[in-house]
């Protein structure tokens, strides 16, 4: 009898017939996947991510067993259960008599460098759940001075089409985002998304996560997410019908008492493989082309997939790990209790920390413009930036996260991924958002005790970084608005974020 080989399939890698599925002979071969605490606890991961995951894994063992596949699936509470990846690997390759496997390449490099040094010889094969291979990213920005997304989703829209008349892009531009920055009225009514009641899988996953991690920040009280293939469909058949229409002309837009305005929720679905990025701009370009959503919408939605996702990916894997310790501004203060829940007066982040620890969930200018701009005008080490966004959010995993945190948002990488650093001062955040009305600090005071910290931090960022920004032609504008204040002013404004910055180290609630 030819022995069997195994089939590692982890917990992102949830598509029928990709990757490693691809190659595999369901007559001979065996799947493993393993729930382990090594990937559980690699950083505290919302409860939410961990049971999602836990469940889509466990829905997707099944229906590879209903489908004629033998699986191996190790739960978190096994006894036998060696709680690593590589463990898991060697104790079921010893199980089964197996002397080799096939493994879809992981996203991230640490369980890339766990898979290289197995001992049982892993056959790794790319991932193909993406537009772009490693290959032709790598050749797309070779011999490149700066390798800026707006050009690289050109070429994606060439290469599929999306979006296409003949050689031209639909409607004569490549981005509408000019049209996509209007503030979100409170009073609207929008369809909100979705959310899927527990069944019996599931909630045997949620007792189990909330036993097995208590200390993990969020709850789970709200637990709303798909966790099969027919739930994702679900969920993007309301998306495109509910919600697409209006995405791109409120996507910059924030509530406090509407966390998903006409966002998809799409992502975790998307990172785990139970929808792939094809099939859902496929969605986005048909309900276009039959008139249903306005070409702004389907250009910007398509363009967050077939653009920033595919790039952010493809940047992640050219600039390999050493990525993840870059501290271009030598920024190195710790990220603040307010992060994890604590008291802060800021309405804006407490507002999104804690829909963060609802729901797991906050869209990208949440992401970017409130934690995120905070971080970076406060100077805290990116590295505690990076851990807290990849612990708190359903869909984070390394790939798409880590370019997102140290290259968009904190400008770590020192502009490989964004050619200016994600900065604003309050007013930004009061013309997209409704939380300053509620806030201790005012925005409208550029100085003085009661003076919103991001106009105080704002400038104390541009000041103490001139002489990286002072020459960037794109932040000129904002050095010449600083030169032309009085000096007494820019005295006020640089102490009170001084003062600020003391209490902040000091451990105040600020
Ligand atoms: P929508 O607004 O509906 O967008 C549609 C889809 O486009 C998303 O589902 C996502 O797949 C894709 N997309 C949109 N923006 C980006 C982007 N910048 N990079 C990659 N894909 C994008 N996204 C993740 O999937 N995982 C992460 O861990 C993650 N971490 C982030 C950290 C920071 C600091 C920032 C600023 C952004 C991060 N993003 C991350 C990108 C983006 O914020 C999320 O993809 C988005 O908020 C997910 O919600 P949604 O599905 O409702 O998105
Ligand atoms: C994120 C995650 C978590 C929390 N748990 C598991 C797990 O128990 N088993 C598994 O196979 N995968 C898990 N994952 C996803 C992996 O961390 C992910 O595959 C790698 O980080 C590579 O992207
Ligand atoms: Fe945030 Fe400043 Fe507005 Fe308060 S005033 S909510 S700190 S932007």
């Amino acid at each position: 009898m030819v022995a069997p080989r195994l089939v590692l399939v982890l917990g992102d890698q949830l598509t029928p017939g990709a990757g490693a599925l691809a190659l595999a002979d369901r007559n001979r071969d065996v799947v493993v996947m393993a729930e382990v605490l090594a990937e559980a606890e690699a950083v505290p991961h919302h409860p939410q991510k961990i049971a999602f995951l836990f469940a889509a894994m466990r829905k997707f063992a099944a229906a590879l067993t209903a489908d004629g596949w033998q699986v191996r699936y190790s739960r978190l509470d096994d006894p036998a259960n060696t709680q690593s990846i590589p463990g898991e690997v060697l104790r079921r390759a010893a199980e089964l008599g197996a002397r080799e496997g096939i493994a879809t390449r992981p996203g991230d490099w640490r369980l890339l460098a766990a898979l290289e040094t197995c001992a049982l010889p892993l056959h790794l094969v790319e991932d193909d759940r993406f537009f772009c291979s490693t290959a032709a990213f790598d050749a797309w920005a070779a011999d490149r001075k700066a390798l800026r997304m707006e050009y690289f989703y050109r070429e994606m829209r060439r290469r599929t089409g999306y979006l296409m008349e003949g050689a031209a892009p639909a409607g004569g531009r490549w981005n509408y985002d000019a049209e996509n920055r209007k503030p979100a009225a409170a009073d609207l009514f929008r369809a909100p998304p979705p959310r899927f009641a527990p069944d019996a899988t599931t909630q045997e996953v949620l007792d189990l996560v909330a036993r097995r991690f208590p200390a993990h920040f969020g709850g789970l009280e709200g637990f709303g997410w798909a966790t099969d293939r027919a739930g994702a469909l679900a969920a993007l058949d309301h998306f495109i019908a509910h919600a697409l229409p209006d995405f791109g002309t409120y996507q910059d837009a924030m509530l406090a008492g509407d966390p998903f305005l006409h966002h998809s929720l799409l992502s975790p679905y998307l990172n785990a493989g139970l929808l792939t990025p094809q099939e859902v701009c496929d969605r986005a370009e048909a309900a276009w082309r039959a008139g249903r959503v306005p070409l702004n919408s389907a250009e910007g939605f398509i363009r967050q997939i077939l653009g920033w996702r595919e790039f952010v990916r493809g940047l992640y894997l050219r600039e390999g790990p050493g990525y993840l310790t870059r501290n271009a501004l030598g920024h190195g203060r710790r990220l603040p209790p307010a992060y994890w829940g604590g008291e802060t007066r800021m309405a804006c982040v407490r507002a999104v920390v804690a829909q963060t620890g609802r729901l797991a969930y906050a869209h990208h200018i949440q992401r970017l413009m409130v934690t995120g701009n905070f971080a970076l005008l406060a100077g805290i080490d990116p590295a505690e930036v990076h851990g807290w966004y990849l612990a708190v959010y359903v869909d984070a995993l390394e790939w798409v996260e880590a370019p997102n945190t140290l290259g968009m948002s904190q400008f770590a990488d020192g502009g490989v991924l964004a050619s200016k650093p994600y900065v604003s001062s309050g007013a930004y955040i009061d013309r997209m958002s409704d939380y300053c009305g509620g806030c201790r600090y005012r925005v409208a005071d550029r100085a003085g005790p009661d003076a919103c910290p991001f106009n105080l931090l704002y400038w104390h960022f541009l000041t103490r970084h001139r002489a990286r920004f002072g020459t960037n032609p794109r932040m000129a504008p904002m050095y010449r608005t600083w030169d032309r204040m009085d000096e007494g002013h820019q005295a006020r404004v640089l102490e009170g974020a001084e003062r600020f910055l003391v209490r902040l180290d000091a451990g105040e609630p600020v």
